[in-house]
């Protein structure tokens, strides 16, 4: 069964892999799965159709006949579980590949998402002089951690799996700071990600939506159809 997800159909980063779809996109790439997409504007986002779909309103969602998900998180697991390619067959080196996942979404992108949220949503509050020197500081404790724990290795542990996949999408949320670039292992770690050809199959296919649909997401734009808040957790 061929399973639609939903994608921006105008992504705020003109196509540039940072909406979660990439994640979702990417893992059904890895695991040879084709998939057709639906593009959602932010209004239909927030209709009754697309939150019955996913209660927060927001992309991506999942469905594959009977079954709808939402949650970058669990739609992987679900694509690990059923292909082989993302997840290790060894029970302990795949409780290890989901624990990376886990980290990926718990423990590393709050800290890279207050930092966006710092300098995106409330750049302009007078506090931010104060503040965001701390939110930096917060997420490059976790950097020095993350670093320090993959070395000179390739993935996080061993071979290639869905916590290398969810890591390195979290990460390159950090690709407009100079933030990554202090720490040359996870750099690397991210191009390596990059360099996948399911990756840029991914890529290739989400950039193709903004190069298509140029002149619609400059109108929803300006129609009120993105605010920074849009840019959701
Ligand atoms: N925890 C959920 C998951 O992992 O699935 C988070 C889903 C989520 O945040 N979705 C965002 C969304 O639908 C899109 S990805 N936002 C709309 C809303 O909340 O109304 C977040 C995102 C958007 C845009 C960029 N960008 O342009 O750089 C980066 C990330």
């Amino acid at each position: 069964m061929i399973p639609t997800i939903t994608a921006f159909a105008a992504s705020p980063d003109r196509g540039q892999g940072l909406a979660r779809d990439m994640r979702v996109r990417w893992a059904l790439e890895e695991v040879g799965q084709p998939y057709e997409v639906r593009l959602v504007t932010f209004a239909e986002m927030k209709e009754q159709a697309h939150l019955a779909l996913h209660p927060f309103g927001q992309i991506p969602t999942y469905e594959e006949g009977s079954l709808t998900l939402f949650e970058t998180g669990s739609i992987i697991l679900h694509i690990a579980g059923n292909h082989a390619g993302l997840l290790p067959n060894n029970a302990n080196a795949r409780a290890r590949a989901t624990t990376w996942m886990f980290a990926a979404v718990n423990t590393v992108e709050p800290l890279i998402l207050d930092l966006a949220t710092a300098k995106l949503l409330e750049g302009d509050r007078p506090w931010t002089e104060e503040r965001l020197p701390l939110v930096e500081d917060r997420v490059r404790g976790r950097l020095d951690q993350l670093s320090a724990r993959l070395g000179d290795a390739h993935w996080l542990d061993d071979a290639y799996s869905a916590g290398d996949l969810m890591m390195v999408h979290v990460l390159q949320r950090l690709k407009p700071s100079s933030l990554l670039d202090q720490y040359p292992n996870l750099a690397a770690y991210v191009s390596r990600g990059e360099a996948r050809p399911a990756y840029k199959r991914a890529f290739d296919a989400q950039w193709a939506v903004f190069a298509g649909k140029a002149s619609t997401a400059t109108s929803e734009a300006s129609s009120g159809g993105f605010s920074p808040a849009s840019l959701g957790s």
